[in-house]
């Protein structure tokens, strides 16, 4: 019932912004540097693995989310299978400006600012939660790419002390990413983690192979990198962020990322040490929620870092590639480390890769039959 699900998605966002609003502004460390890791965790760069010469220091500070959360049942997050909470929302056709003249990571091919036309689409209103994916797994009897592996990339900080300790190697580029055996989905801190109590939280460890058989079952597909950044901006132009220039207006949080000393703790001034529920944090001006931060999202296009300057209609990316490009940033982004929660902002994987702050959300040309308009 419609009615029903967007009941609960507005009682998520009403509980949510409970208690991210009204924080202080982050303190941002002004280290300048340009790999935090944010394309390190890719499966099939194995000279990104090295060895862990020696255990980590034990007495790390735990960054786990220790904060409250709220609690939500299996049986109340999981709907008829006729039911899906899904909703998306008419991104409008038109021209706007895609990229920016004054890139942060240069590398990353923000720019340049050039004129892209898009056609009108649907996109969905949140990442895609644990709920949603849930169902599509139990209905098509899923796996993941991360369970036929067996592991995943985990922050290390988020890992139980008995797991950790059973972990030899780490990401050269970024040594806080760790492949860790039996993480995925359903155990996104490892193996003696779950989701339980975080259905509405966004499904994360899940590749982009996993993600376009999740959008086509929907009946949908991954949103191009420009239909992306068109839905980011959300009809401002030349903007950081989705509402502005100032990350925190007002003295409001808008997007969920990390405050304090990456990687040793995340203060959570934000309202969420770790990742949120799909619909915390007040939406953009299209009414979608978490583009930027949270987890970062898959998009349909192969990476690229040249663009043309022209006017260019529905861009789709290069037309073949090793990595797939991902937007957004992530819930472990600061300024001094990957300041990539940035309309503009961009990053890459391979499309069997997966990681604890990797999820998506799906686009549609038409809206889906089970669907009705919000
Ligand atoms: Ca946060
Ligand atoms: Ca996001």
């Amino acid at each position: 019932m419609p009615n029903k699900q967007y009941r609960l998605m507005i009682f998520w966002g009403f509980c949510a912004l409970n208690l991210c609003l009204s924080k202080e502004e982050c303190t941002v460390p002004q280290e300048d540097e340009t790999t935090c890791g944010c394309a390190a965790t890719s499966r099939r760069r194995p000279e990104s693995i090295v060895e862990i010469d020696e255990p980590d220091d034990k007495t790390t500070e735990n960054s786990l989310n220790t904060a409250p959360s709220f609690k939500y049942s299996k049986a109340v997050n999981i709907v008829d299978d006729s039911d899906c909470t899904h909703q998306m929302v008419e991104i409008p056709g038109g021209k706007f400006i895609m990229g920016t003249n004054d890139p942060i990571f240069h590398a990353d091919g923000e720019h340049p600012a050039r004129w892209i036309e898009i056609d009108t689409f649907y996109m969905d209103a949140h990442e895609v939660s644990n709920a949603e994916f849930e169902r599509f797994v139990n209905a098509n009897s899923y796996k993941t790419e991360a369970e036929k592996f067996g592991d995943s990339f985990v922050l290390e900080g988020e890992l139980s002390e008995a797991v950790k300790s059973t972990i030899q190697n780490a990401v050269a580029a970024a040594p806080w990413w760790l492949p860790v055996k039996g993480a995925n989905w359903r155990h996104p801190e490892g193996p003696d983690s779950n989701i339980t109590d975080r259905m509405d939280h966004p499904v994360v460890h899940v590749s982009w192979n996993d993600a376009v058989a999740f959008c086509t079952w929907m009946d949908k597909r991954l949103p191009t990198e420009a239909e992306w950044e068109r839905a980011c901006r959300a009809g401002k132009q030349e903007r950081l962020f989705s509402w502005g220039n100032k990350f925190t207006p007002n003295n409001q949080y808008r997007a969920n990322i990390w405050q304090g000393t990456f990687p040793k703790e995340d203060t959570g001034l934000d309202g969420w040490a770790g990742r949120c529920p799909v619909t915390s944090f007040p939406p953009n001006g299209y009414g979608l929620y978490n583009m930027l931060g949270n987890v970062w999202e898959w998009t349909n296009d192969w990476w690229q870092v040249s663009h043309s300057p022209s006017l260019e209609t529905n861009p789709r990316g290069a037309n073949a590639g090793e990595d797939k490009v991902k937007k957004g940033g992530s819930y472990m982004c600061t300024k001094g480390y990957c300041y990539r929660y940035r309309c503009a902002a961009r990053s890459q994987n391979t499309p069997d890769s997966s990681a604890g702050n990797l999820g998506f959300r799906c686009a549609a040309d038409k809206l889906p039959h089970y669907l009705k308009k919000l």
